[in-house]
């Protein structure tokens, strides 16, 4: 089944000028890049895309982590993208996260673990409306 899902490179990523290699990654796999944007995440953005962890004890870190700096915000599409996505990405703790994957290669701490990812079709469709406006 075709999927759009919603990909975001954080701001330490970008920082560290990880960009090319994550997103080279993604088209590698054969992914279609739908959109690709350079911005920052408003705090309205950062909280309603994190609007599950509110009141857990890294919300705020988080909020104030991915508002921090620029991020490559981007929608992808190919067969199971939202599955096939997160399988790139590896697991959310990137101490945990298997070598080959993004975070594995790239990341080091659960605060800052290199990229965010939609966990369903359906969180895809309300991260790209708050993100893109679509
Ligand atoms: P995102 O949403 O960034 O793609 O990550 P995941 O979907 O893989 O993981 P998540 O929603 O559980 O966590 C969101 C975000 O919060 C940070 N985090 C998470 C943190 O700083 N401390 C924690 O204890 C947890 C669970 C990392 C990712």
């Amino acid at each position: 089944m075709n999927q759009r899902t919603y990909i975001m490179i954080k701001p330490d990523a970008v920082a560290r000028g990880l960009v090319a290699p994550i997103v080279a990654r993604f088209e590698a796999c054969g992914l279609k890049i739908e959109r690709m944007e350079l911005g920052t995440v408003t705090r309205e953005q950062a909280e309603a895309n994190y609007a599950e962890h509110e009141g857990k004890p890294f919300y705020t870190g988080l909020v104030a982590y991915i508002t921090s700096g620029p991020v490559v915000k981007m929608v992808l599409s190919g067969p199971e993208a939202v599955m096939v996505c997160r399988k790139l990405m590896g697991a959310t703790n990137p101490r945990d996260a298997a070598p080959g994957t993004i975070r594995g290669d790239f990341g080091l701490t659960l605060d800052a673990n290199i990229i965010h990812g939609s966990d369903s079709a359906e969180s895809a469709a309300r991260e790209i409306a708050i993100f893109f406006g679509e």
